[in-house]
């Protein structure tokens, strides 16, 4: 496949093809771990791709066949978080989970080896993943000192049980790619050598639904767990729907027309 170039960053590679953007952690020294700067290239890939028409889907994956992502980089955990180039601690990990939720296209999981700790949370929290045989998945927070409570344990709760998520969480083993399926955190497991192949494929089914239906699908299932955030988002999109209606337009044009609206004249839906 013949992936351009969408921009060039440090940490990440972010490339396009055939409506689907990919974005690849590229620090694989560290097995893919991320730092700050890596979680804000990676949150503007995600921007990007939600203000751009032509992408329809999004991939996440890693550099290499030994990781997916190994979570936060622990060379350079400081006090408070995360420190940048900056010298600031942050935990904008959390940011970039926000980002894949609340972009209206579906996020893929590619994962190509280790998806532990942070890295873990990352798969979880896209729409879907597809593994490699060679994955291997687990939380690692309690035994380095850290945890997630936010989507990486309370939603991970809701996708395959409470007894499960607390086994992964307090005993930091590692589950393999048919494990992982078996528990219902993965959708398929294939090859490292069909890996993107697989995910090209299930993009290209995407690509053939309609766009609208896959992110109203997408909001109703993240609004459940969101609370008033989500809500805030689906109502958003009824909104935008609200506004494709005639019975909209009238509004709008009555006003700029200075006359009453007409609403009675627009079919009721009973
Ligand atoms: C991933 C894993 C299990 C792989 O083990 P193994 O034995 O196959 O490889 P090795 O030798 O440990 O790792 C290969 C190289 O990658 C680096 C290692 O230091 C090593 O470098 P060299 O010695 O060859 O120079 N590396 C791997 N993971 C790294 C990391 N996270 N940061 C910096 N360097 C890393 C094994 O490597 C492992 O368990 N890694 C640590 C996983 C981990 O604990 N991650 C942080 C969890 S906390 C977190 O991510 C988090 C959170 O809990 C909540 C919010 C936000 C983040």
């Amino acid at each position: 496949r013949n992936w351009q170039t969408i921009k060039e960053y440090s940490d990440i590679l972010f490339q396009y093809w055939n409506g689907i953007a990919k974005i690849t952690i590229n620090r694989p020294e560290v097995y893919n771990a991320f730092r700050p700067e890596t979680n804000f290239q990676m949150i503007e890939a995600m921007e990007y791709s939600r203000e751009h028409p032509e992408i329809d889907v999004i991939i996440l994956t890693g550099a290499g066949d030994k990781a997916f992502c190994s979570g936060g980089d622990q060379n350079v955990k400081g006090v408070g978080g995360y420190v940048g180039e900056d010298g600031v601690p942050r935990l904008n990990v959390l940011e970039l989970h926000k980002k894949i939720r609340e972009i209206p296209k579906p996020v893929i999981a590619m994962v190509n080896g280790y998806a532990i700790g942070g890295g873990h949370v990352l798969h979880v929290v896209c729409d879907l993943t597809i593994a490699s045989e060679n994955a291997k998945f687990g939380q690692t927070g309690p035994k380095v000192g850290s945890f997630d409570g936010g989507f990486g344990s309370s939603y991970l709760a809701r996708s395959i049980g409470q007894k499960k998520t607390r086994e992964i969480w307090f005993l930091c083993q590692q589950y393999s790619a048919q494990e992982a399926m078996e528990m219902g955190m993965v959708n398929k497991v294939v090859s490292l050598e069909q890996l993107e192949d697989a995910t090209i494929e299930w993009c290209e089914i995407m690509q053939q639904r309609s766009p609208m239906a896959l992110r109203m699908i997408k909001r109703c299932l993240n609004a459940e767990l969101d609370g008033q955030h989500g809500l805030m988002q689906l109502a958003g999109d009824a909104t935008l729907m609200y506004y494709l209606m005639d019975e909209a337009q009238e509004g709008k044009k009555a006003f700029l027309e200075k006359r009453k609206p007409d609403f009675k004249k627009f079919p009721k839906f009973l």
